[in-house]
């Protein structure tokens, strides 16, 4: 019998946890194959409800499931963890400072950190979805010394999803037929959803759409503006499609990325591009024997240079802040 992948997912009783839940148990994580052992990590006032959505995935009998264990204790938690889906963060409320979110955050993944670096198996795999994404996976790779640092990743794969929906909006394509999208830099509206070298059916995708106004002017904007625009309508933010990113993320680091195509990922700078090395930044990435590699050698355009430069300076004031800050 195979050993069960244990896979650990933070604030799992909130929004995007309870949809991640059901997903991961029923085998959409990792394969068919893989029984999992599913850990929910809560604060205490949450662990509760935690133990609701635990009796519910039990009622669902998955076949794969080893079992579900709820907890609030993060050293239990990360114990020999595989796949740790950190999704649990203190969002920002009103009249909030940017410090004040960012200490809040950092008293969350600087901890997590240093129970991944404690307990963790060691092809542990970590995912940061809770925002400040990027800078809050920054703080848990800062306290997990011994964990290779190619193992820290934040997600900007909704990004990704959302633009390449607008694309097929647009021209009429299948999914399948669009390629080489990426979204660069923070997980937020200062991102740069890049059109320039992706790929329609082969043909390159800016001569399909031919519309440098809709590019700029809409595809953009509204890719980086999705979330607002999905708590406007549904008056609370995404969370199957979040969900849904998280699972794309997972499958493709341990699965790889299509021949001739990427994807977009959080992952540790290199100083590729020019972004600092040790900053968790979004690049065009393919994932092939279990990791994640920056697509090299691309080039950037006056506008997109431009554009990944001020997302990437947001992502430097942030360092800035939780160097000053001591969080890490
Ligand atoms: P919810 O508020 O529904 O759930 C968050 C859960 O985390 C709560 O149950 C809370 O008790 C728990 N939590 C808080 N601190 C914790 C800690 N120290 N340990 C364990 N659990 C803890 O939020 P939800 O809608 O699920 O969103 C979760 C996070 O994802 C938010 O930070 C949100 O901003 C972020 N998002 C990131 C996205 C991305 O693309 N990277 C997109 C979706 C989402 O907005």
């Amino acid at each position: 019998s195979v050993t069960p992948a244990v896979v650990t997912v933070t604030g799992g009783a909130g929004q995007i946890g309870y949809a991640l839940a059901f997903r991961i148990a029923s085998g959409q994580l990792l394969g068919p194959d893989r029984p999992v052992r599913l850990r929910l990590l809560e604060i205490p006032a949450a662990v509760p409800a935690a133990a609701g959505v635990a009796m519910e995935i039990d009622d669902c009998a998955f076949p794969l499931l080893d079992g579900v264990d709820v907890t609030s204790d993060a050293t239990a938690a990360f114990d020999g963890v595989d796949v740790a889906l950190l999704v649990g963060a203190r969002p920002r409320t009103k009249g909030m400072e940017r410090g004040d979110l960012l200490s809040a955050n950092g008293g969350i993944f600087g901890p997590q950190g240093a129970a991944i670096n404690a307990g963790a198996s060691s092809d542990v795999r970590v995912l940061v979805v809770g925002n400040p994404a990027n800078t809050n996976a920054y703080i848990a790779a800062a306290h997990a010394p011994d964990v290779p640092k190619d193992r820290f990743t934040a997600m900007t794969r909704l990004d990704h999803n959302r633009a390449v929906a607008q694309l097929r909006q647009r021209t009429g394509a299948a999914v399948d037929d669009i390629a080489r999208l990426a979204i660069w830099g923070n997980h937020s509206a200062t991102q740069y959803p890049d059109l320039t070298h992706a790929t329609i059916g082969g043909r390159p995708a800016l001569d399909v759409v031919d519309d440098e106004a809709w590019v700029r002017g809409t595809f953009i904007p509204t890719v980086a503006k999705r979330g607002a625009a999905i708590i406007e309508a549904r008056g609370a933010s995404s969370a199957a499609s979040a969900a849904n990113a998280a699972i794309d993320h997972v499958r493709t680091w341990v699965d790889g990325t299509p021949a001739g195509d990427w994807t977009s990922a959080a992952v540790v700078s290199d100083g590729s591009y020019g972004v600092p090395e040790g900053l968790v930044s979004s690049f065009p990435v393919t994932a092939s024997g279990g990791a994640y590699t920056i697509v090299p050698g691309l080039e950037l355009d006056a506008f997109s240079r431009e554009r990944v430069d001020a997302s990437v300076a947001e992502l430097v004031e942030e360092r800035e802040a939780v160097r000053a800050l001591g969080l890490v």
